[in-house]
């Protein structure tokens, strides 16, 4: 069997390798030929856990081109990303996929579409492209499998999560789920292509809401001087309720995205759009917090320590730490950022010491480990207050060493 998967990004490359690493001959297309260039080099474009020993596997299996060819199956994993002005999805990666995909479309291929797309896309805009190669839907099979893995546990949720794949038919979600049967260990569950985009779009969206609570909750406990963290630790005791963690906001491709994709020709949903709105005014809720700490400090310099969208991982996809630091400065404060993860920024990254030395505030943006065992007696700062937007600190060790630490909703301000 050949497949040709188009996007060789975080979810296309370990999906081409699976793929290949359990006997497909698999060509990957990406059409940055810059990816294409370092795969051919015998490098990986990003690092995910277990990628590097996956791709030694799966080398002789896989080969890299910059367009499609022939194949039995295609798969599509390309971004989806949002217009930031209009809060729409941006379908032209997709749309671009399809048409590349047409000119080698045959009787009996079938095309996957994993990237995430708002309900109905499939329908209205990827088969109706794929169908200009002539063959008609139903000669072709067509499968949504949308991607559930999350990045830094990539590799053992592609195999060991449950999926959901929504086909055009019968036939089609029949063949898609034989094919990811090759590697998934999870169960598969199979429904229409439709409903399998929304359901995508639900789970990352139940996420944001559910986020969106744990903030909001934060600020609540703050009005009430109560410590959030103790009072979810509490709550969570009931057999029925998970309260989330409470945090600077919520980055990443897709739960600060696809919320937007389930709502955009929705003229009736506000759930979904408020929880946005709080999870994106999270950093503003931690400026707040700093303001009140620096107030009468002169010139005031301070430390974001992590600018990755999470833990362990060093991508600033929508990241809560643009906002926050674009915030810091336009209140006239001196940033410096640090994050062992991260490659670039938007503000130039620098090591601990020099990120922190005369520092008058270090916050806390990002749950990485090495960030949670940080020692502050190393640490040359002006003034010692940190922020702890992530409740990962230890804290009394910051106390005995002289800081003056805030943690975000521990009710003290
Ligand atoms: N976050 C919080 N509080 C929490 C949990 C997360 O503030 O309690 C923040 C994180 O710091 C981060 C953001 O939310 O900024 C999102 O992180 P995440 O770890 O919740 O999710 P992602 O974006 O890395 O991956 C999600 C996953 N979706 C769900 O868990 C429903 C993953 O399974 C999807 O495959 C992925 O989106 C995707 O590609 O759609």
């Amino acid at each position: 069997m050949k497949i040709c998967v188009l996007g060789l990004g975080y979810i296309g490359l370990p999906t081409a390798l699976l793929f290949a690493a359990h006997g497909a001959d698999v060509v990957g297309v990406d059409v940055k030929q810059s990816v294409v260039d370092c795969l051919n080099r015998g490098s990986l474009p990003f690092t995910e856990p277990g990628l590097d020993d996956l791709y030694g596997e799966a080398k002789s299996r896989f080969l890299v081109r910059t367009g499609p060819e022939a194949a039995d199956v295609f798969l599509i994993a390309v971004p989806t990303p949002l217009d930031p002005a209009t809060k729409v999805s941006n379908l032209a990666y997709v749309k671009s996929a399809a048409d590349m995909i047409a000119p080698h479309l045959r009787r009996g291929n079938l095309v996957v579409l994993e990237s995430t797309v708002p309900p109905g896309t499939s329908e209205r805009v990827i088969i109706p492209r794929l169908e200009k190669s002539g063959v008609a839907v139903g000669d072709f099979l067509y499968a949504h499998c949308p991607e559930r893995a999350i990045p830094g546990r990539t590799l053992s949720e592609m195999t060991g999560n449950n999926r959901i794949i929504g086909g055009y038919d019968r036939d089609s979600t029949d063949r898609a789920t034989a094919i990811y049967r090759t590697f998934v260990r999870g169960q598969i569950y199979q429904t229409d292509a439709r409903t399998a985009e929304f359901v995508k779009l639900m789970e990352n969206t139940c996420r944001d809401v559910n986020i969106a609570l744990a903030n909001e909750f934060a600020q609540l406990a703050e009005e009430c001087r109560i410590n959030v963290w103790e009072a979810i630790t509490l709550a969570n005791k009931h057999p029925r309720v998970t309260v989330l963690n409470p945090g600077p906001g919520v980055g990443g491709h897709c739960i600060a995205v696809d919320p937007w994709f389930l709502t955009e020709n929705s003229t009736r949903c506000r759930m979904v759009s408020t929880a946005r709105e709080i999870n994106d005014s999270m950093p503003n809720y931690v400026l707040h917090i700093a303001r009140g700490l620096l107030a009468g400090i002169r010139d005031p310099t301070i430390s974001i320590l992590g600018v990755a969208y999470k833990g362990n991982v060093g991508d600033t996809r929508e990241s809560p730490a643009f906002k926050f630091l674009q915030l810091a400065e336009n209140e006239g404060y001196a940033v410096r950022c640090h994050d062992p993860y991260a490659a670039e920024f938007a503000h130039p990254l620098m090591d601990l010491p020099k990120a922190t030395a005369g520092s008058d505030c270090i916050v806390i943006l990002t749950d990485h480990d090495c960030f949670r065992r940080l020692d502050p007696a190393t640490l040359q700062v002006r003034t010692k207050l940190v922020i702890d937007a992530r409740n990962i600190l230890d804290h009394e060790k910051w106390s005995d060493q002289g800081f003056a630490v805030r943690v975000l909703g521990d009710g003290s301000s």
